[in-house]
């Protein structure tokens, strides 16, 4: 694929290539030097129409998403709404705010969870910029869009050659008048390891800078001591801290003896020692049932005085039914999807939740026309990512026993096959001996890829319950599985299991103290200019924390931006599929510049396998040569 090459292309390593400098005030970064960002262009779709993008199959669909978006029904006005109130009064002036609002406020996920659930992250900048500024007007009493965090950062560059931080300042920018929410794994940042507490507070600090307003903090393993500094930052930054518990288990069932209600209590109220000015509560599989719901909030809501928000996946089908009971109990805020992008493993619709609760006097403020407005724009967008909704797109009731994260189910599918095994039943049974084997543990980034890494491991190796302790001596375990046991991800409720802990570690002493406490601060100043070498060119601020977090992601991320431009800027299909001959595309780059591109025709490889892509760009003809892979 053209990642490796891009990193052995002669103009990154000869450190010539600075087209695509980028400045900390710039919305999305325009082109510099036009003639050569065509041809940079060219060469990108060149490469995705002969070689296709990696791992897509190939077919081709006109992209109009324009098409959709009739926003002539949104007919709201901005008026006094949780973000008027934070610029004007505070974060805990939005606290007392939610804790009098009598109807349900609602959080909408579309722009990161429901895309994440859905779609492997992959939806691109360029498809939420026409309706970012539809949101403000059309959901103004919104209590926070979710736009950011979790996997999209990570993916942003991965993925789609894009900054996240690019798409932030735009949420910003755009929908000035909506609390904007991310969600951060603690001290995992948005990344899967521990950092050193610096990199977390410079992180918060310009998140909170560039846009972000509510920051949901959550720890695998529900570790308090993991979350504790990063509410504090954000706290610090005058922003809106969550402090969430990962619901797993069942709470309803008289045999579950760990994750039972007194301990979510004791857990709300620690939090709330710790600085949490509200309270998540984080069902990312989809486990908590409508009567557990019911019981959960009632003993939150006694227990503590600061606003609930709860967040679940439709996985099993029944998110609505959760979300009602929750109501009931006087959950203040729940997460929900435009109904395009809503259900199985993405969250509820935020529709279907509003007439669910028609008659209640607790159903949400919201304009219908206006939200089913936004969903046809969300419906226009969805095809075009059809390609990475490998999830299985019906309801998943053994969610119940398996306890995996809607995110993982898709994702572990993936990687069974790539090691040859094909019955998924065997590992999702495999996973539950491997969670209980583990002593029952929270799962979720990064703790769900223990559990899924040593189920594959054990299936592997022909290992069970019974063999693991011995054969176990003579086998090294996958690093996830040794960074576990090892502490590196934190302290398990209740602890870890004794005896296998010995037998994965083979010696090594685990920590048994927060990793954060021990980690060295990063420098930033040496580390920027280490970065100015790497990249022949000063990097801000933003940039040199993206490289601390994901060094060769990030280096990778401006190869690939040296080579091909501006590809953000491309449609979704042209991105992905390329073009074929006949077709013309429009790029325009927002500064009143745009390139018209037509492909006239594609040569037979010649003896060395080059194709030969003839365009014509702005009535100019342009000739590419790409080696067909194939
Ligand atoms: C993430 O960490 O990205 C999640 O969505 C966890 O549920
Ligand atoms: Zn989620």
């Amino acid at each position: 694929g053209f990642m490796q090459k891009v990193l052995s292309h002669p103009t990154f390593i000869s450190g010539q290539a600075h087209t695509t400098f980028i400045d900390d005030t710039k919305e999305l970064f325009i082109p510099e030097k036009e003639p050569n960002t065509s041809n940079m262009l060219l060469k990108y779709i060149g490469d995705i129409t002969v070689n296709g993008y990696p791992g897509l199959q190939r077919h081709k669909k006109v992209y109009s998403p324009e098409a959709q978006l009739d926003t002539s029904l949104i007919t709201g006005h901005p008026h006094e709404n949780a973000k008027g109130i934070l610029k004007s009064q505070g974060a805990a002036a939005v606290v007392d705010w939610v804790k009098q609002r009598s109807k349900l406020l609602l959080t909408d996920t579309t722009m990161r969870d429901a895309h994440q659930s859905l779609f492997a992250t992959r939806m691109r900048t360029k498809d939420m910029k026409p309706i970012i500024d539809v949101y403000d007007r059309a959901f103004p009493d919104l209590f926070s869009a979710e736009v950011w965090g979790g996997a999209t950062f990570d993916v942003a560059y991965r993925f789609l050659h894009e900054d996240p931080w690019e798409r932030l300042k735009l949420m910003n920018k755009n929908m000035p008048n909506t609390l904007l929410q991310m969600l951060f794994r603690g001290s995992n940042a948005v990344g899967y390891k521990n950092y050193p507490d610096n990199v977390l507070r410079e992180f918060i600090a310009e998140s909170a800078q560039q846009g972000v307003d509510v920051f949901r903090i959550f720890d695998s393993l529900n570790w308090v001591e993991q979350m504790e500094k990063s509410i504090q930052y954000v706290r610090d930054a005058g922003k809106l801290a969550e402090g969430t518990m990962c619901y797993t288990g069942d709470l309803l069932n008289p045999g579950e003896h760990k994750y039972d209600l007194n301990y979510f209590v004791s857990l709300a109220k620690d939090l709330v020692s710790a600085g949490a000015q509200i309270i998540a509560v984080k069902d990312m599989a989809g486990l908590l049932k409508p009567k557990a719901a019911y019981e959960l909030v009632s003993s939150l809501k006694d227990a503590v005085d600061v606003p609930i928000h709860l967040h679940t996946h439709d996985t099993t089908g029944n998110g609505i039914a959760t979300y009602v009971q929750a109501t009931r109990a006087g959950v203040d805020i729940v997460d929900v999807a435009s109904s395009a992008l809503a259900g199985t493993t993405s969250q509820p619709s935020m529709t279907s939740l509003y007439y669910s609760l028609t008659g209640d006097k607790r159903q949400p403020e919201l304009d219908i026309d206006s939200a089913e407005s936004v969903n046809r724009y969300w419906s226009g967008i969805k095809p075009y990512y059809k390609d990475f909704m490998k999830t299985n797109d019906s309801v998943q009731t053994d969610i119940y026993q398996t306890g995996m994260p809607g995110g993982q189910y898709s994702n572990l599918q993936q990687q069974a096959t790539a090691v040859g095994i094909t019955d998924f039943e065997e590992v999702k049974q495999m996973y539950r001996t491997v969670n209980s084997l583990l002593g029952n543990i929270i799962k979720v980034t990064p703790s769900s890829k223990v559990v899924g890494d040593l189920a594959l491991f054990m299936l592997q190796n022909k290992l069970d319950e019974d063999n693991i302790l011995t054969r176990g001596q003579e086998l090294d375990f996958p690093q996830s599985v040794v960074d576990f046991f090892a502490g590196d991800i934190g302290q398990p409720v209740g602890g870890f299991p004794p005896e296998l802990q010995k037998v994965v570690l083979k010696g090594k002493e685990p920590l048994t103290v927060r990793p954060g406490s021990l980690a060295k601060p990063v420098d930033f100043e040496a580390t920027q200019k280490k970065l100015a070498k790497i990249i022949n060119r000063q990097p801000n601020k933003l940039e040199v924390l993206s490289y601390v977090l994901y060094p060769e992601v990030f280096t990778e991320y401006e190869a690939t931006t040296n080579q091909f431009g501006a590809v953000e800027y491309l449609d979704t299909s042209t991105f992905y599929q390329g073009m074929r001959s006949g077709e013309t595309t429009e790029i325009s780059f927002g500064n009143g510049k745009s390139l018209i591109i037509k492909l006239d025709s594609v040569s037979k490889p010649d003896d060395a396998g080059n194709r030969t892509l003839f365009f014509s760009v702005n009535g100019e003809t342009s000739r590419i040569v790409i080696n067909d892979q194939n």
